[in-house]
């Protein structure tokens, strides 16, 4: 028998020890055949109003790889339920809710996120689930932030993201390469009654409407948008493209461009683009629907591979029934989605977008007979000084039900000009900021009306930035959306 040198098998021992520490780690470690590793870090937060609230999960896969999922977790009030989720299928039994796996989020590799939610009601209190389940196992690592509605100063949306990407799995989505609204948000959908990011999180657009293309053209450049992205710091730009008073219909085809090279600005600096179809009189949107399928058969062809684009398709209608509106909706909205299926669209309310109210009405006609459609939004309209808390109540009732944005608004009355009053239009934008009810502003322009956030001359003498030439109204809104605030990532 040979002998082995001292110095060999003090080596050869190590090398054995080694693998005798690998083997006794793979032993330890179940087979995926024979028992699967289980974990899971939840998080569940809310915001809430009263009676009602919308909630957000996001799951995470610490164990093996899975290819369907299911989540469980009690509610600890009795009063507290489920009514509508979205990117799963819930269940409630009693106080017990699971949520079962879409086709297309079943897989969860290890170390994997998927975020999924609800709106759900509230009787007496609305406290988080202490504990949740993922395929039957603890979920260890959870986490149950309170319940509160993330506070308005958050750190600037210059940012970058803060949660990091899971380092032992390729995220499901490509994180943002850039800091603007567009980069991190991306494609927008709507889920529940909210308006979602890429990562179905719930967000809110703050910016500016521009007034009538065919008046405050010279409004409209580098120069001012460059303004609107970086020192106002906006996420949406409304782009109002007036039908009548000397409008589209005087020129369909450079209307149709002048809008497009909006469209172009707008996401070369990051920022949304609101495409308003502006009806305003006749109130009758069946009036324009041909025009209207021209026009939005030819901008959703030229913009289908943008995802900055959001449509409006009518904006104020008034005078005419809801069903009249239902039904312009249903013959423009597939017109649409013939060639950008998966933007989000926009329908005007009845009472120049007030949801009714301005006619005697309220959002039960909408509710009751919603436009036959999915990826869709209802607009509302206020003006602070014309419209308080019977509107500010009415918008409330109605995006615990369906999916609000508020499409144009101002600080002043309903004629565009008068005071501004701030008391009301703080109320209003607290309480738009509380429900993430995104909103444009009427104007970013400098025409000759409180509502104008320049005062008249700006435009020609190109100085946008900064407070030189704002308004009381241009102040009030600019300290407004500069607000910073962080988009969810993950
Ligand atoms: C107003 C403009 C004003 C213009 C008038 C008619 O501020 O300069 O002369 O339109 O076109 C709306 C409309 C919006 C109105 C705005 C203020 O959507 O077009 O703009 N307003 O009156 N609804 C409620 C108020």
């Amino acid at each position: 028998m040979t002998s082995i040198p001292r110095s060999s098998r003090r080596s050869l021992l190590a090398a054995g020890t080694v693998g005798a520490l690998a083997l006794a780690a793979a032993a330890l470690l179940p087979s995926t055949s024979a028992m699967a590793a289980t974990g899971c870090a939840v998080t569940y937060t809310t915001s809430d109003w009263q009676g009602g609230f919308t909630a957000n999960i996001t799951i995470k896969n610490l164990g093996d790889p899975t290819s369907r999922w299911t989540l469980g977790f009690t509610f600890p009030n009795s009063g507290q339920r489920v009514t509508q989720g979205w990117s799963a299928t819930f269940q409630q039994n009693g106080s017990a809710v699971t949520a079962q796996n879409l086709d297309y989020n079943g897989t969860l590799a290890t170390g994997a996120s998927t975020t999924i939610g609800f709106n759900g009601s509230w009787t007496t209190a609305n406290p988080a689930p202490t504990s949740f389940t993922l395929n039957g196992a603890n979920c260890t690592g959870s986490t149950t932030p309170p319940t509160t509605a993330p506070p308005s100063t958050a750190p600037p949306t210059t940012a970058p993201p803060t949660t990091a990407p899971p380092t032992t799995a390729p995220p499901t989505t490509t994180p943002p390469t850039g800091n603007t609204p567009v980069a991190i948000n991306g494609q927008l959908r709507v889920c529940g009654v909210n308006l979602c990011n890429q990562y179905s999180r719930p967000i809110q657009l703050r910016g500016m409407s521009t007034h009538g293309l065919q008046w405050f053209a010279n409004c409209y450049n580098d120069a001012s948008l460059d303004a609107l992205a970086n020192d106002w710091k906006a996420e949406l730009l409304r782009i109002s493209m007036y039908v009548q008073e000397q409008g589209y219909e005087t020129n369909p085809t450079a209307f149709t461009n002048q809008v497009n090279t909006l469209v172009d600005k707008a996401a070369a600096r990051g920022m949304y683009a609101l495409i308003d179809f502006h009806t305003l009189t006749p109130g009758d949107p069946t009036y324009n629907l041909d025009r209207a399928k021209t026009f939005f058969a030819a901008v959703s062809a030229r913009n289908a591979g943008k995802k900055n684009v959001i449509y409006e398709i009518t904006n104020e209608p008034n005078g005419v029934s809801w069903t009249t509106i239902k039904n312009y909706a249903e013959q423009v909205i597939p017109v649409i989605r013939a060639n950008h299926p998966d933007a989000v669209v926009l329908v005007g309310t009845r009472g120049w977008s007030s949801l009714g109210v301005s006619e005697g009405g309220n959002s039960d006609e909408i509710v009751n007979n919603p436009v036959r459609a999915s990826n869709i939004m209802y607009t509302f309209h206020f003006y602070a000084a014309s419209h308080k808390d019977n509107y500010r109540n009415e918008l409330q009732r109605a995006a615990a039900r369906i999916p609000m944005f508020v499409t144009e608004f101002g600080t002043v009355t309903y004629t565009g000009d008068g005071t501004v009053d701030t008391n009301s239009s703080n109320a209003w934008l607290d309480l738009l900021d509380r429900l993430k009810i995104s909103y444009a502003n009427w104007t970013y322009s400098d025409a000759n009306e409180s509502s104008a956030a320049f005062r008249p001359g700006t435009c020609a003498s190109g100085q946008y930035a900064g407070t030189g030439n704002l308004t009381t109204s241009g102040n009030y809104m600019r300290n407004r959306i500069r607000i910073p605030q962080t988009f969810p990532t993950s």
